[in-house]
């Protein structure tokens, strides 16, 4: 494959950004190929392949809407898909429109550069060296995943396993000993069905987390149908919403601090009985007004306080800081399990991980024993696996050197001094604070009308200007500003990753966003120089 003719597209990826950019590129005639690390499409669902993972968005919802028939055809079992079935889906697409002979799996790009001169790209992989005219980033938000330095880590005897790179084969915990670090979605959702295999399940918690619960259940056929009749103003109503996710609940701002007890109760009461994240937009002013925040928060800690019979564990499962700026965690009988006899939380709040041990995990100056350690332990959100691929840009400039304050991008789509060069909900677009999939759509969408653009225009390069993206940081950070979101050490903010620059990196607000794209676009591309 080294040095074949340049391409004019190379797509880093094949997750649901990576099938849709290379499906539209190849519609619109551009030679396009996809390098993929994983031997399989799926992206994140190709990784996180752990007991229990399922999505958080409904099915109905997380599911592509450009192709009719496909809508149309395709079947959802479940209110929130599994994993699997999600997996299946993605193989679904990539068979359907024929996807798999332009992706080029088990290759890992390692390191790229821009050649000025000749304006392409080097795209150096573990199999050899790519060269295109432009690159699409389609590496994923969530999809580098973060294993804290602990002390012993490599003298763990048992088996160890991170949620985020789940082995493919089988994993039986019956009959053992588990420990689990971490209680952030991937835990939430992981725990309950662990408890139900191992002899015993030790949860290490250094924040407890809010989590409401999903109420998955059975597609009933109705509804399936009603989406599938309706699909056209469904989609069209959820990129209306902040989070371009529906909910069965009209939206409203009221604001809770207005709402008198029992009006607060009997809402709040309503969509926990539903579940999903409907119960944030319950109150246009939770992630505003702290005391409204807090009321919420309350109510959702009273929950945790009747549901938890031991009085010790449902205090330490309380968290205390503000409801949902942290991303915001769905279960399936979460607070429950922590009822068995064989779980038992141990708070490591004040001291964390002590070390890991031949035997286990030391923590507040007991050995505990484990025959399997589970690292729940989150992602290097946003930023992580676009700096891993060693990026050079114009003049030799480096990705990692240009966002050491942070990642500085133009609507999260296009980055100065690295022309040609696209990334598919990037940092500085709304991204992982929305239905992901539509948010995908909406971006690749974006880029191909743009290279069409270039195309007929005869242009060759495209780069976003410094002053844009400057001013673009500014405008993430002063959105978020308004709202209590940046409150917390939310992997939002890159506080989960030691070291990282501390900074709010999605957009809040997906219909403005998706209008100022528009508005670039109809500008012939203001903000971004084109040559
Ligand atoms: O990761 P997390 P995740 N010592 O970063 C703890 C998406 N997702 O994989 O809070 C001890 O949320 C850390 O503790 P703390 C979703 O967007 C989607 O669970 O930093 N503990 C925390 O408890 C989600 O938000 C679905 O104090 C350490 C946990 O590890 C995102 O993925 C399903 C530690 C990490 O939680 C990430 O979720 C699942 C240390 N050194 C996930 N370092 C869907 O439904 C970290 N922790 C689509």
């Amino acid at each position: 494959m080294t040095d074949r003719n340049p391409l004019d597209v190379l797509v880093i990826g094949a997750g649901f950004a990576g099938l849709y950019a290379i499906y539209l590129l190849r519609e619109a005639g551009f030679s396009v190929l996809a390098a993929e690390r994983g031997s399989d499409v799926g992206g994140t669902w190709y990784w996180n392949r752990y007991p229990g993972a399922r999505c958080d968005v409904e099915s109905l919802q997380y599911s592509y809407s450009f192709d009719d028939e496909l809508q149309q055809e395709w079947e959802w079992t479940e209110r929130y898909a599994a994993q699997p079935e999600i997996l299946k889906y993605a193989g679904h697409v990539a068979d359907r429109f024929q996807l798999r002979p332009l992706i080029q799996f088990e290759t890992n790009v390692e390191s790229m550069r821009f050649d000025e001169k000749d304006e392409i790209w080097h795209v150096l992989t573990n199999v050899g060296t790519y060269r295109a005219r432009f690159v699409i980033a389609a590496t994923g938000c969530l999809s580098t995943t973060n294993l804290p330095d602990f002390l012993g880590l490599d003298q763990f005897e048992g088996d160890t396993y991170h949620t985020g790179r789940w082995p493919h084969e089988d994993v039986n915990f019956s009959g053992q000993r588990v420990g689990i670090i971490g209680t952030g979605s991937s835990a939430v959702q992981a725990i309950p069905v662990i408890a139900k295999e191992a002899k015993a399940l030790t949860i290490f918690q250094r924040t407890p987390n809010y989590s409401i619960p999903a109420h998955n259940q059975p597609l009933d056929v109705e509804s399936q149908q009603y989406a599938k009749d309706h699909y056209p103003e469904l989609r069209e109503a959820a990129q209306k919403e902040r989070s371009g996710i529906l909910s069965i609940f009209p939206p409203n701002e009221d604001l809770a601090q207005e709402a008198n007890d029992e009006e607060f109760r009997s809402r709040m009461d309503e969509r926990w009985a539903y579940g999903g994240f409907g119960f944030y937009r319950a109150y246009g002013d939770i992630l505003i007004d702290p005391n409204s925040n807090e009321r919420v928060a309350e109510y959702v800690r009273s929950h945790i306080a009747a549901t938890v019979t031991d009085p010790a564990t449902a205090a330490l499962l309380s968290p205390d800081n503000t409801i949902a700026c942290k991303r915001p965690c769905l279960d399936t009988q979460y607070y429950e399990t922590f009822n068995k006899d064989h779980v038992t939380l141990v708070d490591i709040s004040t001291t964390g991980i002590e070390r890991i041990t031949r035997n286990g995990v030391s923590a507040n100056g007991t050995e505990f024993k484990f025959d399997a350690l589970v690292f729940a332990t989150g992602f290097d959100a946003m930023t992580g696996s676009l700096l891993k691929m060693n990026i050079s840009g114009r003049n030799g400039a480096t990705l990692g050197s240009e966002w050491a304050a942070g990642p500085r991008t133009f609507l999260g789509l296009g980055v100065p001094n690295f022309p040609n060069l696209f990334t598919v909900t990037g940092p500085g677009s709304p991204s992982v604070l929305t239905n992901m999939i539509m948010a995908i759509e909406q971006h690749v969408e974006w880029i191909r009308d743009c290279l069409v653009y270039m195309r007929e225009n005869e242009q060759t390069t495209i780069e976003a200007t410094e002053q844009a993206a400057d001013d673009w940081v500014e405008h993430v950070n002063t959105v978020a500003d308004q709202t209590l979101y940046p409150s917390c050490n939310s992997w939002y903010l890159g506080a989960n990753i030691p070291g990282k620059t501390r900074i709010f990196m999605p957009l809040i607000g997906y219909p403005a966003y998706a209008e100022k794209c528009a508005e670039v676009a109809a500008s012939e591309y203001s903000g971004f120089t084109l040559s």
